[in-house]
């Protein structure tokens, strides 16, 4: 009997000592840029462990690259072209009329043709694209580095995150800065050698390739330099928070 109670309030003091160190971490966190936006519930606490223990000891990781043998002969493409008139419009017109658009906090706004991006210089990778489902396929893809774009629009200091949405209204994402400038992230337009097609997001993608595919978004068209995400949406970072996915999906 004593030992239960004993127990009881040693797990309670445990607990509550648990619950302070976390409020405690979580401030010093949010200043050094280690809390995600889904700190908050249940899974917080976890969410925040992953991401800040990334971002003190593997910020400058690589994501694995294979050799070409090793690219998936029938890679498979889980979404198909988005169901909008406007993208239907731009696929006639050969994506001749797509723009990707730059904006929020940078010192110059921009919209960008497919013909400006590969001019702005082209970057190959042979990296794996993994569903949380657990399928995954390797691929080659061809883009122009997100770092290099950004870099022309020039990244205001005060931006922390990158919002990134897609020609499908249903989907949007955001990385951190880290990840946005990180040299394997590409805004991808061509896979395995030829154009980016549709159902692999073409006529553009960003490959995010130290994270879960879900990170990946298809028929991408504007980014949004932000200081905070609670601006956007229910203020977790992606459109599908609600759904149980994580916010830092890091492999
Ligand atoms: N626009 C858009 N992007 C998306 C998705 C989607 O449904 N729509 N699915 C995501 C998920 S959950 C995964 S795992 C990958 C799958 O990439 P794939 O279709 O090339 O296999 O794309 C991601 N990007
Ligand atoms: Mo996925």
């Amino acid at each position: 009997m004593t030992m239960i109670t004993r127990r009881a309030v040693l797990a309670g003091g445990v607990v509550a000592a648990g619950a302070g160190a976390v409020a405690a971490l979580t401030a010093v966190g949010r200043r050094f840029g280690l809390v995600p936006p889904d700190s908050g519930g249940f899974y917080g606490p976890g969410e925040t462990l992953a991401y800040a223990s990334h971002r003190l000891f593997g910020r400058h990781a690589l994501a694995r690259e294979f050799p070409r043998t090793m690219i998936s002969a029938k890679p498979f493409a889980n979404a198909v072209a988005p169901p909008t008139e406007e993208f239907k419009r731009h696929a006639a017109a050969s994506f001749a009329t797509w723009r990707l658009r730059v904006e929020g906090l940078v010192d110059r706004p921009v919209s960008l043709s497919l013909a400006e991006l590969r001019a702005m210089g082209a970057q190959s990778q042979i990296t794996e694209v993994s569903c949380e489902e657990g399928w995954s396929y390797v691929a080659e893809w061809t883009g122009t580095p997100l770092a290099t774009v950004l870099n022309t629009a020039g990244v205001r200091p005060t931006a922390r995150f990158m919002v990134y949405y897609s020609s499908d209204p249903e989907w949007w994402e955001s990385i951190d800065i880290d990840e946005a400038l990180h040299p394997q992230t590409l805004l991808a337009w061509g896979m395995n050698g030829a154009e980016l097609p549709v159902p692999f997001g073409g006529p553009l993608r960003l490959r995010v390739p130290r994270q879960l595919g879900y990170k990946s978004v298809k028929f991408v068209d504007r980014l949004v330099l932000a200081d905070s995400l609670k601006g956007f949406g229910s203020g977790k970072g992606q459109s599908a928070a609600n759904d149980g996915y994580a916010w830092y999906a890091g492999i």
